[in-house]
């Protein structure tokens, strides 16, 4: 096909006698291979096996709405001022002069993807470009958040933006208030109670449950919407015990709510009312919201859910440097990661069962990267990793991040590194949200089939991995490999990409540039 792929100003052909346009959608055939493994003892048996898949990718994104829970919250209130000010260009005075509102950090907007040599450079093109995607300019965002503050005290209260865009920003968010929500005081740190003046009266979780899902619906009317997706981004919680009778299966969550059950949290509700409502929902905290029942409930409803934790600073670069650490044959030995931030989530996590869920989710992140080197980690032990986190109210926002490794290297040498990262936290987490929206409601597009055989097309899993990149514990299908090494993650996501738009997978090995 030749039909041009148009995305904004950018237009990419693809000729290949194995896609197919039909300007409503494309069909790609692709040929996936992948080796069949067999151990035994130590013996390692490698069968090579191709797999012919079908992607049909729908070219028209749908309107698509976000709702965020913790719209208030330094996230939320970014999230949208930053939408604000792309769609209307603004650019805005800092002491070091005038800067113009952008995408930095989203994968989606502003990183671009190897597409192969024209002869005399390498060609990349936008991650955007490959596949029609939402601009996140045209998102429709509102939300719920349990304090009453409009989104302009709101961003005011974040410390996020310059005073100058926050000035500019105003006439455009004062006069949102986020929608009331469920309060339950056990799940949060009891120094958030003073923040709960906008919340959903009574203690009946199936009223508290139906009153979200109205509101979901009242949205999707209102604007006319073909997708919704909603995201937490409101304060981290405890975990929830999670046992049979209680939520282990659909009907269990659903019963357990009608019968207002203690350990059901806000977040639950959430999650709940969102598949029942026909939206994805992500988790981007780190308290463990996607139970047994909830993966099976999306699963019955065909939506997709992703968590949890957003992958945004620290936890992200120990995915790219643990990889590359490891990959130079150097072994992590230990890893202590100190953070100490003066924003409302710093003080949220201040109380020791909300910072224990943060804990769990910044820890899980090495594993992949240790278990994939028997010959350093030949006794299976794990690096020694170690998390603290302090609020310290002067920093506000600008989080410090400080981590050192230390390295066994040659001949009983040791390497130490020390890193300090000083950033606004949330100008990390913000630009992920929306590329787990825009990925999320792509994915909804895409369907696939094994090539060859009658077998209708079929959506992804509900439980979408492919967000891993952005999210620091992933939530993966049952009996499904974790992975967190960044390239890796970014490699299967650019993958998919490319396989749906009908382009051979660059398979990195430059051999015409070793074969001359
Ligand atoms: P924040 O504390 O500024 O915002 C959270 C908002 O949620 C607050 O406005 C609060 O009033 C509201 N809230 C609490 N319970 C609620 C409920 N049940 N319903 C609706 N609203 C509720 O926190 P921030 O910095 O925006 O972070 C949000 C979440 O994202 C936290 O859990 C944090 O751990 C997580 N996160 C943040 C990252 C970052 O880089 N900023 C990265 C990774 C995760
Ligand atoms: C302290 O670590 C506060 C947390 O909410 C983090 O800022 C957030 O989870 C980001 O984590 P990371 O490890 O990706 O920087």
């Amino acid at each position: 096909s030749n039909t041009p792929i148009t995305n904004g100003t950018r237009q990419l052909s693809v000729n290949s006698s194995t896609l197919k346009n039909d300007s409503q959608s494309l069909i790609s055939e692709f040929e996936y291979r992948r080796n069949e493994i067999q151990t035994s003892g130590s013996s390692i048996t490698v069968t090579p096996k191709k797999h012919n898949y079908r992607f049909k990718t729908t070219l028209k994104p749908k309107k698509t709405g976000l709702l965020l829970v913790g719209l208030g919250g330094n996230n939320g209130s970014t999230v949208i001022g930053a939408t604000i000010a792309n769609r209307n260009k603004l650019s805005w005075e800092t002491r070091n002069g005038t800067q113009k509102a952008n995408y930095f950090g989203s994968v989606t907007q502003s990183t671009t993807v190897h597409l192969g040599w024209d002869g005399s450079r390498q060609i990349y093109t936008p991650f955007n470009s490959i596949l029609p995607m939402v601009s996140p300019n045209d998102l429709i965002i509102d939300g719920w958040d349990i304090n009453n503050a409009n989104l302009y005290e709101a961003m005011k209260r974040a410390h996020v933006f310059e005073p100058d865009l926050i000035e500019q920003l105003k006439p455009h968010m004062e006069t949102t208030v986020p929608k009331p929500s469920i309060y339950y005081p056990d799940f949060i740190a009891s120094n958030q109670g003073s923040r709960a003046n906008n919340v959903i009266h009574g203690n009946c979780k199936k009223e508290h449950l139906e009153k979200i899902r109205a509101d979901i619906r009242e949205f999707k009317e209102k604007h006319g919407l073909e997708c919704v997706v909603v995201l937490w981004t409101a304060n981290t919680e405890r975990y929830t015990t999670v046992e049979a009778g209680l939520n282990m299966t659909a009907e269990e969550i659903l019963t357990s709510i009608d019968q207002n059950k203690d350990e059901i949290s806000p977040s639950n509700i959430f999650a709940v009312a969102s598949i029942l409502e026909g939206a994805h929902y992500i988790n981007g905290s780190p308290q463990n919201t996607l139970v047994p029942g909830i993966i099976e409930l999306a699963q019955k409803h065909q939506i997709f859910i992703g968590g949890d934790d957003f992958k945004s600073g620290q936890t992200k670069l120990k995915s790219a440097l643990v990889d590359f650490l490891v990959t130079s044959g150097l072994k992590p030995e230990s890893i202590v990661s100190y953070n100490h931030l003066g924003n409302n989530d710093g003080k949220n996590l201040s109380e020791a069962r909300q910072f224990r869920s943060k804990e769990i989710s910044k820890s899980s992140v090495v594993d992949d990267m240790v278990a994939a080197n028997t010959i350093l980690f030949e006794d299976g032990k794990k690096p020694d990793h170690c998390i603290v986190i302090k609020y310290v109210p002067f920093v506000g926002d600008s989080k410090r991040a400080m981590d050192e490794y230390i390295c066994s290297i040659f001949m009983g040498g040791h390497q130490t590194l020390a890193i300090h990262n000083t950033c606004e936290d949330s100008l990390l987490a913000a630009p992920l949200i929306f590329d787990l929206t825009i990925i999320t409601e792509l994915c909804s597009r895409i369907q696939y089939a094994s090539a060859g055989t009658d077998n209708d097309f079929m959506a992804f899993h509900s439980v979408l991995s492919l967000l891993s990149l952005l999210l620091k514990a992933p939530v993966v299908p049952n009996g499904t490999p974790v992975g967190n090494a960044f390239m890796r993650q970014f490699g299967a996501l650019t993958k998919l990409l490319t396989a749906c738009a009908g382009i051979a997978a660059d398979t990195d090995l430059q051999l015409e540039f070793f074969t001359k």
